[in-house]
């Protein structure tokens, strides 16, 4: 069969679908396959839903991938997914690639404008013994529907001794669309500093669950991490340290640009923050006449909070504030800049409130839309800021009295710096304990009751005061964010602890296969792979 046929035939396959899936005739396999069942598959987060035709398409050496033509990003999106296969299953996928007679199945990524299609990040997953259909409206549904495939693709071929490999995967139907549009996790670059290639690994394992958001936390009282061409001494001298004495870091422009394009090509939207007006000791002691005491501050390596601001009633301070905005935003394609806004509690409450509505203009003057920690609501705010609620539901009523919107980031439910239990290795516990049980038995739709339509989604943090390198990261985030990535995707009707910490645990082969040295949580069975529980424990 010509690619011409195969590919008439994926679409014809795709305006049939319902006749097709409706057709009691069994069609034969071609070759021997494993019962499947696409209802019991491990993914994360669950889609909205899901129909089993209980067959299987068989991935093998003689599979394509095609995309349609002309449709912005489709053909970058089966690249993207080539690529990972070929990490996965060894297996050369030719994209687009007409030329091939060996092609004998297709895995076809089309644009469709269908209205089933509820928004930009849906997609329908069909698969049949032949084909694979992803169908979406744009480039970026079309790569949440990949990373469904990615999951679906076994980790092992049928028989590793074969000289025919295939990896099966189950047949049938899925619809998609996520709850939440910002589903997000922060990083905490400033307490301790995270390379670019850290951030990189990061980006890659939230993506896979379909997390769209990395908010960068890039100033506090221990670092400043972002270089401003501008005001250069922010990183000479505010970057050079971070808690406990370490030598500190920071990116330049070019490093922050290479992690916002390796987060766009994930469909991943970064977050500046620059926390202010407290948290600024760093930024202080490069250019002492912000803090507007006279006084030229020390280099700051422990972790208390609360003790510094900027003065908030000098021109110059806001022309700087107006340098920082301008030059981020300028490598920032993503609509939203953080101005942080919490713990300042040495700025007068008047101050504070000036501050904000003033920093507030300086955003948008730059076409951001302003974020703030939760204590931003109690300025004058415009209802397109939104307000990130960590800690005070007053702030977050508050906020939604004004219109604006919320990110849901509990501390006692959505910090990721919260130990597990006591015996945990990192973290803190100021919050609460957050064992991997509580953090995904809560329900963020209408949490502390903010109306849903206020909620524009779900975002977990961690906080780096106690970890300093990629494992203690991982060690914290993982498996937890991967709950939130559920709670911020999938329906409250599609949650359930019992049926997640099966699929969850047997996301070890996948989090082992990308050396991610998550925490072995007892209360999940894990699935044994080429690291051992035991293993992983002594690291
Ligand atoms: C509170 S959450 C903070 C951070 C700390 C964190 C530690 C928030 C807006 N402020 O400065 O790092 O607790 O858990």
């Amino acid at each position: 069969m010509n690619i011409k046929n195969i590919l008439a035939r994926g679409v014809f396959l795709l305006s049939l679908a319902v006749v097709f899936f409706a057709c009691t005739e069994e069609r034969k396999p071609i070759i021997p396959m494993p019962v499947t069942d696409l209802s019991v598959e491990n993914l994360i987060p669950k889609p909205l839903k899901i129909i089993p035709t209980n067959s299987a398409f068989a991935l093998d050496e003689f599979t394509g991938i095609y995309t349609s033509k002309n449709a912005t990003g489709f053909e970058a999106v089966g690249t993207f997914l080539a690529d990972k296969l070929e990490k996965k299953t060894a297996l050369q996928l030719p994209v687009n690639d007409t030329s091939l007679n060996k092609i004998e199945r297709v895995i076809y990524i089309n644009q469709s404008d269908s209205t089933e299609l509820k928004s930009t990040e849906a997609y329908q997953l069909y698969i049949n013994q032949d084909s694979i259909i992803i169908n979406a409206n744009t480039a970026e549904g079309a790569f949440r529907g990949i990373q469904t495939l990615r999951q679906l693709v076994p980790e092992t071929s049928n028989d590793t001794l074969a000289v025919h490999k295939i990896w099966p995967v189950p047949s049938g139907k899925i619809i998609d669309n996520p709850s939440f549009a910002y589903r997000g996790s922060m990083l905490d670059v400033a307490r301790h500093f995270f390379s670019v290639e850290d951030v990189k690994k990061y980006i890659d394992i939230l993506s896979y669950y379909k997390i769209n958001v990395l908010h960068l936390h890039l100033s506090d009282d221990q670092g400043w991490r972002i270089e401003i061409k501008s005001w250069p001494k922010l990183t000479e001298i505010g970057g050079s340290t971070e808690v406990g004495g370490e030598s500190g870091g920071f990116y330049t422009q070019k490093d922050y640009t290479e992690i916002v394009t390796y987060a766009a090509e994930r469909f991943m939207t970064v977050v500046p923050e620059i926390d202010m007006p407290g948290h600024t000791n760093s930024a202080s002691v490069s250019y002492p006449f912000l803090n507007g005491n006279g006084k030229t501050p020390k280099l700051y390596e422990g972790t208390h909070v609360g003790f510094s601001t900027f003065d908030t009633r000098k021109d110059t301070v806001y022309s700087f504030i107006d340098d920082v905005v301008r030059e981020i935003s300028e490598i920032t394609p993503g609509p939203y800049f953080h101005i942080g806004g919490d713990e300042s509690h040495v700025t007068k409450k008047n101050d504070y409130i000036y501050f904000v509505n003033k920093v507030e203009k300086i955003v948008q003057k730059y076409n951001k839309r302003m974020i703030g920690w939760d204590e931003v609501a109690i300025a004058d705010i415009d209802s397109t800021s939104i307000s990130q609620w960590w800690a005070s539901e007053e702030n977050a009523k508050k906020a939604v009295e004004k219109g604006m919107k919320v990110i849901v980031s509990p501390a006692k439910k959505a910090y990721l710096d919260m130990q597990y239990d006591t015996l945990s290795k990192h973290g803190l516990h100021w919050a609460a304990y957050i064992p991997v049980d509580t953090a995904y038995i809560w329900t963020p739709e209408g949490y502390g009751g903010i109306p849903l339509e206020n909620i524009l989604g779900i975002e977990a943090p961690l906080w780096s005061e106690t970890i300093s390198t990629i494992e203690e990261l991982e060690y914290l985030a993982f498996p937890r964010v991967i709950g939130y990535s559920e709670l911020s995707w999938s329906t409250p009707e599609n949650r359930d602890w019992e049926d997640y910490k099966v699929r969850l645990a047997n996301q070890a082969p996948f989090l082992d296969r990308m050396n991610v040295k998550y925490y072995p949580s007892p209360l999940i069975d894990w699935k044994k792979s080429k690291f051992s529980y035991e293993t992983i424990e002594k690291d």
